[in-house]
């Protein structure tokens, strides 16, 4: 079935009030979630680079429902679901189980069991959690609530997972009541085969997700690294980490289809602020017609990696 679903970044500010069911992600606002009106407005603690204030909209035409479940807020509409979660980060592992539990009930209950594409923000990445990175804490907990909820791996759709300054786990979702179409980069170990040694529980998303909509086909990109197989490149060299990613990501898109529109937008994650210039010289030079772009700071799950670009192929007209 085609998804009636839209992306697109809007400037931020008093904007005409968008009709339809929609999932609003917010920099550079104070952490939290909430339910407005036929929205779910997200603020997951993101900080902007280059002071590009825009609001990441994912849209349904028609109308959508608001309604809470313990710590789920959900935005329902006849053929998407939004759901958001959100409560303290300490200890991770514990609160990423739960997150997860929580979101696949709800979503579940509701008829919507197939997300189609999963953010996930926490802060302190790096920092320590009984002896392992919170990053591997956070894998170990989601792995425990895949488990439960008897959900394969290899059906979780594409993932973003960064660091940020923000307290606080922020889990939220975009689910279908089909599944969509994962897809894996020819160029990278499928995540959830990645050896022991980045995580004692591996982690569990795809490389993107194929769907088809009323604007014809779109293809969401999970956090992209510069990683082959499964060993990080480029280490301290943000230019090359940041060409190894582009490859990354024609790469996805060669396999995903050539029905498949150039990106609409791509959201870049700097560790660094300050490579910005870098970054962005190197994707006015790689693509012909240049995707709308933001800019914000983050964390990306391994130490040596200094770049991460997610973002969408989708018809913008
Ligand atoms: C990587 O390719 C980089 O754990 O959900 C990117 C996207 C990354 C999602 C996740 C992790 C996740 O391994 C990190």
């Amino acid at each position: 079935m085609a998804l009636p679903l839209r992306t697109r970044l809007l400037p931020e500010g008093p904007f005409e009030a968008t009709p339809g069911a929609c999932l609003h992600v917010r920099a550079d606002a104070p952490p939290g979630v909430e339910l407005n009106g036929h929205c779910l407005v997200v603020s997951p603690g993101l900080q902007t680079v280059a002071g590009d204030r825009v609001v990441e909209e994912w849209r349904a035409d028609g109308p959508g429902l608001a309604t809470r479940e313990g710590d789920v807020h959900l935005l329902e509409h006849a053929d998407l679901l939004f759901a958001a979660w959100h409560r303290p980060d300490d200890p991770l592992a514990d609160h990423t189980q739960q997150a997860y539990l929580d979101l696949f009930q709800a979503i579940r209950a509701r008829g919507f069991p197939y997300p189609i594409r999963i953010w996930n923000y926490f802060s302190r990445i790096h920092g320590d959690e009984c002896g392992l990175e919170r990053y591997q804490s956070f894998c170990i907990g989601r792995a425990r609530a895949l488990d439960e909820m008897e959900m394969p791996e290899h059906a979780m759709p594409a993932a973003t997972a960064i660091g940020t300054g923000a307290p606080g786990l922020f889990v939220y979702l975009i689910a279908a009541r089909e599944p969509a179409h994962a897809v894996e980069n020819p160029r990278q170990t499928s995540a959830w085969r990645y050896p022991e040694q980045y995580s004692p529980e591996s982690p569990a998303f795809a490389r993107a997700t194929r769907i088809e909509t009323g604007i014809g086909p779109q293809l969401l990109l999970s956090g992209t690294a510069s990683i082959i197989g499964h060993e990080s490149r480029h280490i301290g060299d943000c230019a090359a980490q940041t060409r190894e990613i582009l490859a990354n990501l024609d790469a996805l898109h060669a396999t995903a289809g050539d029905d498949l529109p150039p990106p609409a937008w791509l959201r870049v994650y700097l560790r660094r602020p300050e490579d910005q210039p870098l970054v962005a010289a190197i994707l006015a030079e790689h693509y012909r017609q240049l995707p709308a772009l933001h800019w914000v700071r983050g964390d990306v799950c391994r130490r040596e990696l200094l770049v991460e670009i997610e973002g969408v192929h989708a018809r913008t007209a």
